[in-house]
């Protein structure tokens, strides 16, 4: 319920200025400092000493007043999670704050997602989600996948990160828990700067009439 002052507030700033706002998640701290969300007071121009900036991206300069004319969609709640983007440190609730999107410094190397889509390149897999697993948000073409061929053995295959440590587990049924650990791999190998993109190939030769398998990014 707090947001909602924040936000009227931030409307009566664009009359007055007669412009028209982009800016979606940067209100400046009474310090002109960008807010890290929670409770705003003081939001107008005039009352604000730092003012209200662009979030283009990058570093924040010139944070007195407006900067050019953008559109500011007030009220916005881009994720639908009752919080306004202003004042939402995840505004598309993918897992990975807004700094973090902006500045891009989840991923290496460093790569600006999207704050206002969860899924920046559309693979299927969040932008956090890449940045857990090490893989380009930018590339639908990049992303954490397995697949299983028997012969009679089982090979797991799938594309990793160079240096990264996965763990397979394994279970008899969908039904049962991943409780089984079948190994913890850390992929090594020959791999090309700069996401250090690897195929990897796991053998379970237990010859089990059958299991189900997953396989999770370590920290
Ligand atoms: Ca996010
Ligand atoms: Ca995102
Ligand atoms: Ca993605
Ligand atoms: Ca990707």
């Amino acid at each position: 319920m707090k947001t909602i002052p924040v936000f009227m507030s931030l409307l009566l700033v664009g009359t007055a200025a007669f412009a028209q706002f982009t800016n979606r998640s940067s209100v400046l701290d009474c310090s002109g400092t960008q807010a890290s969300g929670g409770s705003f007071t003081n939001l107008s121009a005039a009352g604000q000493s730092g003012g209200i900036a662009v979030s283009g991206g990058g570093t924040y300069v010139n944070q007195a007043g407006f900067l050019n004319t953008f559109f500011m969609n007030s009220g916005l709640d881009t994720d639908c999670d009752g919080l306004a983007d202003e004042a939402d440190l995840d505004n598309d609730n993918d897992g990975l704050a807004d700094a973090a999107e902006l500045s891009g410094a989840s991923f290496s190397p460093v790569t600006v997602t999207d704050l206002n889509e969860a899924d920046s390149d559309g693979d299927g897999m969040s932008d956090h989600d890449e940045s857990v697993a090490g893989t380009n948000p930018l590339d639908e073409n990049a992303l954490f996948l397995f697949r299983i061929r028997c012969n009679p053995m089982v090979n797991l295959t799938w594309v990793a990160r160079s240096n990264k440590t996965y763990r397979v587990r394994y279970a008899a049924t969908p039904m049962q828990p991943m409780t089984n650990v079948l190994s913890n791999v850390t992929v090594r190998g020959v791999a090309a700067a700069p996401w250090y993109v690897v195929t990897n190939t796991l053998t379970d030769a237990s010859l089990a009439p059958s299991r189900v398998y997953a396989i999770d990014v370590l920290p």
